[in-house]
This record gives C-alpha cells, sequence and structure tokens, in this order.
C-alpha cells in the first residue's frame, strides 16, 4: 500500500466513522422529532392523515390509563353536531376536548356545532386529554354534499314547481303567492332517503298572513307538512289537500321581520328550528311519503311583503 492509498483509507476510514456516527445521530434525531411529533399532534392533530380510530399517546411510566376519544355527531344540512361525551377516562377525568374539523378551523369543548362552507370529505379529528395529561384521538369522516337544492329566486322562473294549489309568482328574487289563497308548491327535485332538512328565510309581519316551507309534500295526493308563522306563532300542520291538523306549535310572539326556518325530518320525527333554535320536536306518521321539499303562502294585500327566500334542503 501506498503512502498516498493509506493516507486515502485513513481518510476513508474517518468518513465512514464520521458517516457512521453521523448516521447515529440522524437515527437518533428522528427517533426524538418522531416522539415530538407525536407530542405536537396534541396541538397540530391536522398534521394526521388516514386512520386515527383508537391511537394512544401513554405516558411512559404507564402510571396512567390514558383516555378513550369517541365522536358522535348529528349532520343538518351545512352544520354538524359534535358530541364528545362517549369519551372516557377510567382512573381519572377527561380536562379537555380539541377538535380539529379539517377545513382550516378548530375548536376545545366537549359538544361543538360546525358549519362547513364548501362540500367535500373531511376528516374530523378528536383529541381528549385526561386529567394527568395523557392523550387520545378518534377521527371521524364527515361528508358536505352540499345542497340538493338550492333556490335564491333569481331566475324569475316558476318552472322548477309543481303549483298543486293557488298561484306562484316568482320575481325580484323573492317567492310569493297569490291574495288570500292558499298556494303550495312543491320543487321538483325529490329528495331521498329518510332524512333530510329544508331551509328558508321566511318573512312574517305579525299577523295571520302567512309564509313557510312545506317537507315531506306528496304531488300525487296532495300531502305534507306545512311549517308558517301565523298570529305570532310558528305552526307545524300534517295537511291533506285543503285540510290541515295542528301537530306542534311554538308560541314565541313572533313580530315582523325575516327568519331562518329549518325543518328537519328523521323518520317519522320533524323538527322545527327558528334562527338556530329548535321550537317544535314533534313525531308524527300521518304522512310519511312525500319526498317534495315546497313553499306555502297564505296572503292578503299584495302578498309581495310576505315571501319566502333562499329556499335550500339538504339529505
Ligand atoms: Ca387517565
Amino acid at each position: 500500500m501506498t503512502s498516498t492509498n493509506k493516507q486515502t483509507n485513513e481518510i476513508m476510514n474517518q468518513r465512514t466513522k464520521t458517516t457512521t456516527s453521523f448516521s447515529y445521530l440522524i437515527h437518533v434525531t428522528l427517533t426524538f422529532l418522531a416522539i415530538s411529533y407525536q407530542l405536537s399532534a396534541v396541538s397540530y392533530a391536522a398534521d394526521f392523515a388516514g386512520s386515527l380510530k383508537g391511537v394512544t399517546i401513554t405516558d411512559s411510566d404507564g402510571a396512567n390509563t390514558p383516555p378513550t376519544a369517541v365522536i358522535n355527531y348529528t349532520q343538518n344540512g351545512d352544520t354538524v353536531d359534535f358530541d364528545a361525551s362517549g369519551s372516557s377516562d377510567m382512573d381519572g377525568s377527561i380536562a379537555e376536548y380539541r377538535w380539529d374539523f379539517s377545513d382550516g378551523l378548530t375548536a376545545t369543548g366537549q359538544m361543538i356545532t360546525h358549519q362547513y362552507v364548501s362540500s367535500g370529505n373531511f376528516p374530523v379529528t378528536l383529541t381528549v386529554i385526561d386529567d394527568q395529561g395523557a392523550v387520545a384521538l378518534t377521527q371521524q369522516m364527515i361528508n358536505m354534499s352540499g345542497p340538493v337544492i338550492s333556490d335564491n329566486f333569481t331566475d324569475s322562473s316558476v318552472g322548477d314547481y309543481s303549483v298543486v294549489s293557488g298561484q306562484l309568482t316568482i320575481a325580484n328574487g323573492i317567492a310569493y303567492g297569490q291574495t288570500w289563497k292558499l298556494t303550495r308548491a312543491y320543487h321538483n327535485t325529490p329528495l331521498t332517503g329518510d332524512n333530510y332538512w329544508v331551509e328558508a328565510d321566511v318573512s312574517y309581519d305579525g299577523s295571520s298572513r302567512s309564509a313557510g316551507v312545506i317537507i315531506r309534500g306528496d304531488t300525487s295526493n296532495m300531502t305534507g307538512y306545512d311549517t308558517y308563522f301565523s298570529n305570532g306563532r310558528i305552526n307545524l300542520s300534517g295537511f291533506q289537500d285543503t285540510s290541515s291538523s295542528w301537530v306542534g306549535l311554538y308560541d314565541g310572539e313572533y313580530g315582523t321581520g325575516v327568519y331562518k326556518v329549518k325543518v328537519e325530518a328523521s323518520g317519522d320525527n320533524l323538527k322545527v328550528y327558528v334562527d338556530g333554535t329548535m321550537v317544535i320536536d314533534k313525531t308524527d306518521n300521518q304522512y310519511p311519503t312525500g319526498v317534495n321539499a315546497g313553499i306555502r303562502f297564505y296572503t292578503g294585500g299584495s302578498g309581495t311583503d310576505i315571501y319566502v327566500d333562499n329556499l335550500s334542503a339538504y339529505q
């Protein structure tokens, strides 16, 4: 071996040693980073992808049993009510609930209502932390399919509706009925399944004149459920043709205004919300077959001051 080769070999050996040592350092660093990453996931759960069901991070000495994270949820149109109360910690209590909705927004709390502003699939991550700092995560995919019906009445066309009584007018970006006639109109796009919601902006003036929305409308036998304001109250009525029967009402002393009305059907259960507050919750099976959303009026005067706008339906 020449002196030069020997020198080179020594240098190579040094490099190998250095490289080995460096690799070892890298390995340690990566391991450390992995630990850091797991810990940082507490704060940045969105960094996780794929299924996270049942992931737990325990403390090193095992003295504390980690909590269990459970997501329950109810989807109402574009909003979801999330409930983490099924989560538990067998040897302590849960100190914190953290939500990542996968749309750039986060929240804390056991019960959270979240609204999505776009359609898509959102893997929602719940992180629970017990009173000893142990962590569990779970994930639930939420599908936002967007509204099946969305009508802001700017096209001045009644072609999307089957008018089963009275006369429907769509003009100036609103829908309204015929003077002193009962008007009912079903949107032609049927809803499917057993759970769906109809929403609209409904104007009211505190009188017996009324506007509202229809759910479970059935064009073939002119049945369904009306929800409308009248005499300061909001009503939920089953109807067949011109006869109707109260299912529920709420005396909220409503006055002049425009209210966001939402009617949710889930099997035989019907819920009415006004500006996001549930005011009627009834079970009724008189008219179970209808699949159409619609609008309903009983108006005097010109009719244009009692109107419906921004009708939408989700399933
Ligand atoms: Ca514990």
